[in-house]
């Protein structure tokens, strides 16, 4: 019987990237994509491609009525869920005087309460199901440095970090691990039109100790491992993948 992973916010960036690794690592993947945009064929062509298996299950995660309603139809049609990884994210850059409160609470909704109720409603099952699973956060670099234009952003990020220590405790008896994976800058469809603008790619690699930036995979290896049976004993820890943009200074 295989494996159960489920990937918020897979239809493109780090979670294709996240669910089609989980597919060749053998887990049957939920691909969660929000109801009212993307498309995750692109994940499911490429995870069938690589001979893995794979399901859409869509999703509003800043919507509790919505993640809810998606468990409760995986629990229904496969019994149990393996993995859970909260990549699902969104960030708007914007400057620190002008974030309305419309920005700050879509952000807040889908960055950190959707991964919170969709922790809780899986743990749930897990518990239930005395499956000893694994919960990952896609957290970032940006919970540990500032941003201009992320003053909005950056506590989400803080935010997954200390929910995934409180449910490291919570869980841990039951032999559930929660860990945060925190990226520097990597390449995605999310922050293209930043990199393209002015001077931002050169200086965020140079803030890097390795000089140049992310892909999605180099988060994916991660999360792999952090799904896989040999990292029981790893939980309540963040794993930086931002080649070495937090130690850098000179
Ligand atoms: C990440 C980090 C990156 C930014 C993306 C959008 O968390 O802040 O620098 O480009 O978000």
């Amino acid at each position: 019987m295989k494996r159960i992973a489920l990937v918020t916010g897979a239809s493109r960036g780090i979670g294709a990237a996240i669910a089609l690794r989980l597919a060749k690592d053998g887990f049957h993947v939920l691909v969660n994509y929000p109801t009212n945009g993307d498309d995750p064929i692109d994940t499911l062509a490429a995870i069938e491609a690589a001979g893995g298996s794979a399901e859409s299950a869509p999703a509003d995660v800043g919507i509790v009525e919505e993640v809810r309603a998606m468990i409760a139809n995986i629990a229904k049609s496969h019994g149990r869920i393996d993995v859970l990884v909260n990549n699902a994210g969104i960030c708007s850059f914007v400057e620190w005087d002008i974030i309305s409160e419309a920005i700050w609470d879509r952000t807040h909704d889908v960055n950190l309460k959707g991964a919170f109720f969709c922790t809780q409603a899986t743990a749930r099952l897990m518990v239930q199901t005395k499956t000893r699973g694994r919960i990952v956060c896609i957290s970032s670099i940006s919970a540990l440095k500032g941003g201009s234009v992320q003053a909005h952003y950056c506590p989400t990020k803080g935010g997954m970090i200390s929910m995934m220590a409180a449910f490291a405790v919570c869980l841990g008896r039951h032999g559930i691990t929660c860990n945060s994976v925190l990226p520097g800058t990597i390449e995605t469809p999310m922050n293209a039109d930043y990199l393209a603008a002015e001077g931002n790619r050169e200086s965020l690699e140079r803030g890097t100790c390795v000089g140049f930036l992310g892909q999605p995979d180099d988060v994916a290896g991660v999360v792999s491992y952090l799904c896989a049976a040999e990292s029981r004993y790893i939980t309540g820890a963040t794993i930086l993948a931002d080649g070495g943009e937090s130690v850098k200074h000179l």
